[in-house]
């Protein structure tokens, strides 16, 4: 069995080029890479890689991480700019005994050495939303960090391996240096191929304080399916979260098992992920969250797909 989950629509292309990797035998590293690489370089995607949005001083930091769930190396890079494909540099990374997570100027030193392709990173579109948002926050009082689709994968190969790996610029407007769950191991993602893996998406302040990633793949070690695992370790989060603090950020769960099996939870409206599997072509769904914290899915319609790239790829008003 082989297969490929990953957080929100716009995996899916990616999804289907792994997918061609791991009909043929191909590797759940390499799989997983591609995918993601596909995903960074689509510069209307504006919160991973290429055109991804700046920070508070226009500028694009990435951060990425890569998880091989057989050897459990684990590769990240935080805070890295100018480079096209930060998942690379983590995976890697991964292969380091030891500095195999770099952040900022150490991080590009090492991407150089390494003779990674180097690239301004900051599109005419994501000054335009810089612009745009700055101007609202003065008129609006708008909260500074919205917008946040990082992608987060998990890929089983016909050999066993399960890979986890992420990709992100974070929220837009986060100050210099900030740093989420995307390459913190446990938080971000997480794999292991004795059980399977599971990645996130969401406020990284708050998915962080979960170790959650670790916590569903510990579950589905438990014996749980990836679906109730999922949702396990995302309303217990939330409810902590809101006892605790008044309320949770945005987590949302994406999980397959070393058979194949997938789950996936949110506490927000309006969450998609992609999909496949041997038996499954790549499929996009959405997401709905129930009152007691179940999640049903149902596939995106063509309707929906085509309205949004359009929205992607809409001229800005600024
Ligand atoms: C972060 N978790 O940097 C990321 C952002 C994100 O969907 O996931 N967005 O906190």
């Amino acid at each position: 069995m082989w297969g490929m989950i990953a957080t929100w629509r716009m995996a899916v292309e990616g999804v289907t080029k792994g997918a061609e990797m791991l009909k043929e035998n191909g590797s759940a590293g390499d799989a997983i890479e591609t995918a993601i690489r596909e995903v960074e370089d689509f510069p209307y995607y504006k919160s991973v890689g290429y055109g991804g949005l700046p920070n508070e001083e226009m500028e694009v930091e990435l951060d990425a991480a890569f998880m091989d769930g057989d050897t459990l190396d684990i590769g990240a890079v935080a805070a890295i700019k100018d480079y096209a494909n930060p998942v690379s540099i983590a995976r890697r990374l991964s292969r380091e005994k030891v500095n195999s997570v770099l952040v900022g100027e150490g991080a590009e030193k090492f991407a150089h050495k390494e003779g990674f392709e180097r690239k301004n990173m900051l599109t005419d579109r994501a000054k335009a939303h810089y612009r745009k948002r700055v101007k609202e926050m003065k008129e609006e009082e708008l909260k500074p960090y919205s917008g946040h689709d990082t992608v987060g994968m998990v890929c089983l190969d016909s050999h066993g391996k399960v890979t986890a790996a992420t990709s992100t610029s974070g929220l837009f407007m986060k100050k210099k240096g900030r740093v989420g769950d995307s390459p913190i191991a446990g938080s971000g993602f997480y794999a292991d191929s004795k059980w399977g893996g599971a990645s996130a998406t969401g406020l990284g302040e708050d998915l962080m304080k979960g170790c959650i990633s670790y916590e569903i793949v510990r579950l589905m070690s438990e014996g749980m399916h990836p679906q109730e695992a999922c949702e396990t370790a995302v309303n217990k989060l939330d409810k902590e979260l809101t006892e605790r603090r008044g309320k949770a950020g945005d987590l949302s769960l994406i999980a397959m098992n070393n058979k194949g099996e997938w789950g996936v939870a949110t506490n927000i409206e309006g969450f998609s992920f992609a999909v496949v599997t041997e038996n499954q072509e790549p499929t996009v769904y959405l997401v709905t969250r129930g009152e007691d914290g179940r999640c049903t899915f149902e596939v995106a319609s063509q309707e929906w797909m085509e309205n949004y790239m359009k929205t992607r790829m809409a001229p800005i008003e600024e």
